[in-house]
Order: C-alpha cells, then sequence, then structure tokens
C-alpha cells in the first residue's frame, strides 16, 4: 500500500522501552478513592467486599497476563510484577501501563455488583478509575524492598485507620480530634489506644487488613526452560497452562526471609 503524505506524523512518535534484563513493576493506583469510597458507602476503615473486588479484579489481570509472577495489592491499589526476561510488547512502557489499567478497570467495573451487590449501582458522574505506572527494578533486592514497601505501608495505614475510626465511631470523637489524638503517636500508643479504650487486640484484626494481599500463580508442571529454548508448539502449550493455573491467595509476610526461601521459584523465575 502506498504511504499517503500524511505518513510523516507518525515520526512523532515516541516509545519508552523498560530497561532489559530489569523487574518490571505496574501499579495500578483508584483514582480520588477518597472520594469514591464515601460516595458509595465503603466500611470504614476496611470493606472486605471491596478488598475481594480489588483482588478479583488482579486475578483477571494475572490469567490474561501471563508474564505476571506475583501480584500485591492493598486499599486501592495493585502492583504487578513481571518476570525480568519478559519481552511483551518488546517492553513499551506505554502498551505495557494502558493494558494493565484498562484489564484491571474493565474487570473491576464488571465485577463490581457480584461484590458490592445489587443495591450499589455504578453512576457514570462516579465511575472508578484507575492510574498506572511503570517503574523497573534492577535487583532482586530492590524488587523485594518494594514489595516490602508497600506491605510497610499497607500495616502503617491501617494501624492508623484502625485507630482513627475507633476514635470516632466507637468513641464518638469528631474527626478533628481524632486526627489530633493521632498526631506524633508511634504504633505502640495507637495499640495501646485501640486495647485500653475499646478493647481491641490489633494483633487479632484480620490478616488481609493487616498484611494486604499476595497472588501467585500455582505453576507445578510449567516446563523450567527458558522460553528461547522452545518451539513455537510448545510455547504455546506452557502459555495455555499457565493461563490455566490456579492463582493463590496469601495474607502473610513478605518482609521477612521466610516468604522467600520457601519460594525460590519467584526470584529464580
Ligand atoms: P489518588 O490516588 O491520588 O487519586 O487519591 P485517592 O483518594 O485514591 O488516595 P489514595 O490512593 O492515597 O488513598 C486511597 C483512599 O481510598 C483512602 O482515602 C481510603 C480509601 N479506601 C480504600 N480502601 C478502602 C476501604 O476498604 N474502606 C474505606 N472506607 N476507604 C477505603
Ligand atoms: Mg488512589
Ligand atoms: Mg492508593
Amino acid at each position: 500500500m502506498a504511504n499517503s503524505r500524511f505518513e510523516y506524523v507518525r515520526s512523532f512518535e515516541r516509545e519508552n522501552y523498560l530497561l532489559p534484563d530489569t523487574w518490571i513493576v505496574i501499579r495500578v493506583d483508584g483514582r480520588g478513592f477518597h472520594r469514591f469510597s464515601d460516595r458509595y458507602n465503603f466500611e470504614k476503615p476496611n470493606d472486605l467486599r471491596a478488598l475481594t473486588l480489588m483482588n478479583e479484579s488482579a486475578k483477571v489481570v494475572m490469567r490474561d497476563i501471563t508474564d505476571v509472577i506475583l501480584a500485591y495489592g492493598d486499599s486501592d491499589e495493585y502492583s504487578f510484577v513481571l518476570r525480568k526476561q519478559c519481552q511483551l510488547f518488546e517492553r513499551r512502557e506505554s502498551k505495557l501501563i494502558s493494558t494493565f489499567v484498562s484489564t484491571f478497570t474493565a474487570a473491576y467495573n464488571q465485577l463490581w455488583s457480584v461484590h458490592m451487590g445489587p443495591d450499589a449501582p455504578l453512576d457514570v458522574g462516579h465511575m472508578p478509575t484507575f492510574d498506572s505506572r511503570a517503574v523497573v527494578y534492577p535487583s532482586d533486592k530492590i524488587l523485594r524492598d518494594y514489595l516490602s514497601w508497600r506491605q510497610a505501608d499497607c500495616h502503617i495505614n491501617n494501624l492508623y485507620n484502625t485507630t482513627f475510626w475507633a476514635l470516632v465511631l466507637k468513641g464518638n470523637q469528631t474527626r478533628t480530634a481524632a486526627a489530633l489524638r493521632l498526631k506524633d503517636t508511634f504504633s505502640k500508643d495507637k495499640n495501646e489506644i485501640l486495647f485500653s479504650e475499646f478493647g481491641i487486640n490489633y494483633n487479632n484484626e484480620p490478616e488481609i487488613f493487616k498484611k494486604g494481599t499476595i497472588l501467585l500463580r500455582v505453576t507445578k508442571d510449567v516446563t523450567l526452560k527458558n522460553p528461547q529454548d522452545l518451539s513455537e508448539r510448545q510455547l504455546q502449550r506452557e502459555e495455555k497452562k499457565l493461563k490455566k493455573a490456579e492463582i493463590q491467595e496469601l495474607h502473610i509476610d513478605l518482609i521477612g526471609d521466610d516468604f522467600w526461601n520457601e519460594r525460590p521459584w519467584i526470584l529464580n523465575n
């Protein structure tokens, strides 16, 4: 086909190819979920239905994109870790982040009524939307530190929110008074308020709230060979197995060494 005289505009397009041989992490995060969660009456501080909806949406992404080896989520965010050798879309950043965020958003909208119930229909003025970014991490240690950072953040926010909403909902304090009370407090102070004033032992709070959610693909019989060493048909078969593999959901610590020592295949993918 002959080129049109408009063809030259293509030269304005730019691609960012993410660095080879590095871990790619794509994080999606709910846009304006502070207001969104209010609009749809999410339970405070944690709405199990909303967290389940996030987890199920992330599983849709993971089933669709087999390069994801682990995902971690809490609150309104999810991080997807792609294997180091991932060649999806030639590692083009904009293709990757737009595909992840649109797949996730589509799943979240589609599964909304399944998890939030038929009594909370979405209205077009307040649709759940997400932003997304990609970051590459050059070493296993930095990838682990990234995931530890997100899980530590989950814990810090959850302890704060649990105490804040106990003061407001059970202690009948105003939001301003509760925020003032918690200003400059340490973890042990919040634990103490929860225990002595509300009889809540923070350690007994649900693990999904304290630790967030880790998703892993259970792939027992997948070939461990390099994709380059497989024929086209073998590759298709492996891809099929990965798509069908069960996805395991965990609410455990990933900051310590145990998680990684028990699952060496994650970093050796
Ligand atoms: P952004 O991300 O800059 O567009 O703004 P936000 O408002 O999404 O802020 P972000 O992502 O830092 O914080 C997430 C908000 O979502 C936070 O205000 C609490 C809310 N949220 C997330 N999960 C729940 C939940 O289960 N229950 C309630 N009540 N709120 C939640
Ligand atoms: Mg957000
Ligand atoms: Mg967030």
